[in-house]
């Protein structure tokens, strides 16, 4: 990938795209193609060929999809893998069909099985059960490795797939239904300290762990990989580490700033016990993560209250 090589971001307005989008600005790539979701609607299958006929991207990193936390992906599961299959297979049919040199198609740590052994290797791939909360989407992302696999296969295309962990940062979505458990804290705290809530309620027990990777540290590894890593292998990125939901619930209360206490809402579900990368075949590679959890919490939150008022 040159510096003026064509390079398409889908999906450039999410948290993830508009990482990528951020690092590939700061290493000074100059051809960077974007459209909203209003000028491409990527399910659309006759709007996706005519993008790729007019602008023939080079490289392509799909990071536009369906996405959201615990209670989305299990109260509207039908349009997660309506939306997510429909993108991948528009999107990366048409990278095939317009001979686009590299693909990078971005997954999700929930593919691997509910109990699969931890740390989790990329071979556990479909070695057991899913986990039923985001069974949906876990299910679109498998048949977006298994689209890169055998358009690989058979038409030899170097498009490869990368699972993130639980991701966090900029442009995060704060909708307390729709988004993961970070920045729902962090709202939540934030608005008990404002309002001078005694209590902030946490979902579940607090007992199941996530693994938590700023998206500026994804981005930068979705860069590296689409200039270094050429395998069928889907790629497991994240920091090697995970924590007790409670334990991130502390870490947040204490960057806010709130003296209030958490309670437990048991009739929320808990959803998977574990899911921590094991992230040897990225470290093979020659990248690690960078941003310590606390480090990154502190950077989201200080974006959060400048954006809170707007
Ligand atoms: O981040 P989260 O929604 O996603 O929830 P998953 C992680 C854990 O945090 C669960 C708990 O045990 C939640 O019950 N939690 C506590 C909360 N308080 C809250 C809260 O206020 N909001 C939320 N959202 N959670 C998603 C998958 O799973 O992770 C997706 O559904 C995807 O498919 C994504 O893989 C990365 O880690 O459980």
């Amino acid at each position: 990938m040159k510096l003026d090589s064509k390079i398409y971001v889908a999906g450039h307005s999410g948290m993830v795209g508009s990482a990528i989008v951020r690092r590939l600005h700061q290493l000074g790539y100059k051809n960077i193609v974007t459209k909203t979701s209003k000028e491409l609607n990527l399910i659309r299958q006759d709007e996706v060929e005519k993008f790729f006929e007019e602008e023939r991207p080079e490289f392509v990193f799909l990071a536009a999809a369906k996405v959201g936390g615990i209670y989305a992906n299990d109260t509207f599961p039908a349009e997660f893998i309506y939306n997510n299959l429909m993108i991948e297979a528009n999107v990366i049919h048409n990278a095939y069909k317009y001979k686009v040199k590299k693909l990078l198609f971005l997954g999700s740590s929930c593919i691997y099985p509910k109990m699969a052994a931890q740390p989790i290797k990329e071979e556990y791939l479909l070695t057991g059960p899913l986990e039923s909360t985001n069974e949906a989407y876990a299910m679109a992302k498998l048949s977006g490795i298994a689209l890169c696999k055998f358009y690989r296969k058979q038409f030899g295309c170097n498009f490869i797939s990368v699972m993130p962990t639980n991701l966090y940062g900029i442009n995060d979505n704060f909708d307390l239904k729709t988004s993961h458990v970070l920045p729902a804290l962090i709202r939540k705290f934030h608005e008990a300290k404002i309002n001078g809530d005694q209590q902030v309620v946490i979902w579940g027990t607090g007992k199941p762990k996530r693994e938590f990777l700023f998206v500026d540290d994804l981005a930068d590894a979705c860069v590296h990989l689409m200039k270094n890593y050429n395998n069928e292998m889907h790629v497991n990125v994240g920091t090697g580490k995970d924590l007790e939901i409670g334990k991130l619930a502390n870490i947040i209360k204490d960057v806010v700033g709130y003296d209030g206490d958490i309670i437990n809402d048991l009739t929320k579900p808990d959803g998977t016990p574990r899911k921590l990368l094991d992230v040897s075949l990225l470290k093979s590679t020659g990248w690690t993560s960078s941003t310590n959890l606390k480090e990154g919490i502190e950077k989201v939150y200080h974006w959060y209250v400048s954006q809170y008022h707007k």
